[in-house]
């Protein structure tokens, strides 16, 4: 997979994105990653990227032209252009399966106030939101949109892939883990989990998943993909 990114921090994305399964991936070729800095596309002697609204208001606004032609410039027939806002549809692991079926991603991070409404309106797919709260640019999210569809890339797992990706299409939370020691202070893994008894394991997983479901996170099993806000979340 191809995946651009346009962006006024291209700094930024050092560090996350070259270390461990998304270093590796790059490594071997599964994802090709090119960063992009949007001042690199203006014309002026200021390398100017933004103006003020019209109609007035507080901050600044991404000036079309740039943006325009950095993307004219760098999407070709198969391209997905995705502008990062929180005014997006929300992000999720359905979201991220989609987009790791595509060949090519071009990621627009936003800033300042915003972006003119003709990028939007004229030049984007498709706008992703990666929660309800806003940051400061579109980088972070363009990472976390990055690393979620990478480990989704055919051999950038392993074995654990598979096995992994169904806990979540299936919408239930993970099961409670344990490794050594089985007795750790006092704090004892279950009996049942070392009992070597694989239906039993199975059966006791799967009632743990729905039970922390149930508790955590009930609207997943709503099948509804608005969770509760924070504040309204349950302890324990
Ligand atoms: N949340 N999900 C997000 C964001 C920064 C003001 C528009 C988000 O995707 N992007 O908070 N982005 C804002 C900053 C202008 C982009």
């Amino acid at each position: 997979m191809k995946i651009d990114v346009l962006t006024l921090f291209p700094a930024m994305f050092a560090g996350p994105l070259d270390e461990s399964i998304v270093r590796r991936a790059r490594d071997t070729g599964k994802l090709d990653l090119q960063l992009h800095n949007l001042r690199d596309y203006t014309h002026d002697r200021h390398r100017t990227v933004d103006d003020r609204p019209f109609g007035g208001g507080p901050g600044m606004l991404l000036k079309p032209e740039p943006i325009f032609e950095a993307v004219e410039h760098l999407r070709g027939e198969n391209t997905r252009v995705i502008l990062l806002t929180p005014a997006g549809r929300l992000f999720n692991q359905a979201v991220a399966l989609e987009l790791a079926q595509r060949e090519h991603l071009l990621l627009i991070c936003g800033s300042y106030e915003g972006v003119d409404e003709r990028v939007r309106q004229f030049l984007v797919d498709e706008e992703l939101s990666i929660g309800d709260y806003v940051l400061t640019n579109g980088a972070l999210p363009a990472m976390v949109i990055i690393d979620a569809v990478t480990r989704l890339l055919p051999g950038v797992l392993g074995d654990e892939q598979s096995a992994h990706e169904e806990s979540f299409s299936r919408e239930r939370l993970e099961y409670p883990q344990y490794t050594r020691p089985a007795d750790f202070r006092g704090m004892k893994a279950p009996e049942v989990l070392l009992s070597g008894h694989h239906a039993e394991i199975a059966k006791w997983r799967a009632a743990q998943a729905e039970l922390r479901t149930a508790q955590r996170r009930p609207d997943l099993l709503a099948g509804t993909d608005r969770p509760p806000a924070g504040d309204e979340r349950q302890t324990e």
